[in-house]
């Protein structure tokens, strides 16, 4: 039995020298200690041996099996730190080479403009409004004084999409939406968003965008109107910008004006931007016409207001000085990337 236990123990130590994998390790702890494994078999014999033998034998394989034991685990922890240290080695991260460098996206021109225009009318205490792009004739039209027969209402110039509604073909709509919601109390707001038009070229798209302007309350005149957009202008294009109003006609104010900035780009001397005027226009305003107050309830006899409405397209291709509106459009990466 003595000899036994020490044949199995040299050819367990031998075995487990040898082994390399946690597989073989698996194997030799089934084959010594498993349920039908040496160790177990031997134990089995015990009963065989003379009562004085036992105690020494039981004692040895006790020995023998907590060695394996120890030292079946302890193989194992070499095993797995070698694995680890051909895996780092395998895996070596240089952590000195330089980065990759990632793509950030920007704002578009637009976002950045249109931003750019609520934070000074936001400035001057104006609140924003929005409404539906899809809107009845009756807001985009007849309630900004255009007659049944006026030519604006034209099929050929608006997207219709059945005979009482259409996509928007300015923001409007909007303001006549908020005057009826707020009669009688006094407004200041801008309304930015898409509008849609017929139209298609270098200068004209069939989606744009607008931002107009409104304000009605008691006393409201031409003057109030004229400080109001120098302020836009000057903070939009730089201090030393001037403005000038010329006589024009809108349905839906009286009188209406044309309003133009000294040009940016040569000071009012002249030059191809401005065709050698020294101005550019940039938008339309004017008072809001009393019919037109009226219809949502205010009295035109109490309550005056004045009202402006620019193309965000053309605020941001004068700003940035670009010359073709359909690269607005077009999300050409080279283009984008400048802003
Ligand atoms: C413009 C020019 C002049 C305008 C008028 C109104 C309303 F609803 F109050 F009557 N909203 N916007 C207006 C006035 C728009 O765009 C060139």
């Amino acid at each position: 039995m003595l000899d036994k236990i020490k044949e199995i123990r040299e050819a367990m130590e031998q075995e487990l020298r040898e082994a390399a994998s946690g597989d073989q390790l698996r194997e030799l702890k089934v084959k010594y200690l498993g349920k039908k494994g040496s160790i177990s078999e031997l134990s089995k014999g015990m009963g065989k041996l003379q009562p004085e033998e036992r105690p020494k034998a039981g004692q040895l394989l006790n020995e023998l099996r907590l060695k394996l034991e120890e030292s079946l685990s302890a193989k194992q922890q070499e095993l797995a730190e070698k694995a680890l240290e051909l895996k780092m080695a395998q895996e070596k991260l240089d952590v000195t080479l330089p980065g990759s460098p990632v793509k950030l996206g920007s704002r578009h021109p637009l976002t950045v403009v249109t931003d750019e225009m609520k934070e000074i009318f936001l400035g001057m205490g104006y609140t924003i409004e929005e409404g539906p792009q899809v809107e009845l004739d009756y807001y985009n039209f007849e309630r900004l004084n255009l007659p049944a027969d006026h030519p604006a209402r034209d099929m050929q110039d608006s997207f219709y999409i059945d005979a009482k509604r259409l996509l928007r073909s300015q923001t409007s709509p909007v303001q006549a939406r908020t005057m009826d919601r707020l009669c009688p109390q006094p407004i200041k707001i801008i309304s930015p968003g898409a509008v849609y038009r017929r139209d298609d070229d270098a200068t004209h798209s069939p989606m744009f965008h607008q931002m107009e302007g409104l304000v009605v309350d008691e006393g409201i005149s031409l003057a109030d109107l004229k400080g109001t957009l120098l302020n836009f202008v000057r903070q939009m294009f730089g201090e030393e910008r001037e403005i000038r109003l010329r006589p024009s006609f809108f349905p839906f104010t009286e009188p209406s004006v044309e309003v133009d900035i000294s040009c940016m780009l040569c000071g009012g001397k002249g030059c191809r931007t401005c065709k050698d005027t020294g101005w550019i226009e940039i938008l339309g305003a004017g008072m809001v016409h009393p019919h037109v107050l009226e219809m949502s309830g205010y009295d035109p006899e109490k309550f005056t207001g004045f009202a402006f409405g620019m193309g965000v397209e053309r605020i941001a291709m004068l700003k940035y000085g670009i010359d073709d509106l359909r690269v607005m459009f077009e999300n050409d990466v080279r283009f984008l990337q400048r802003f």
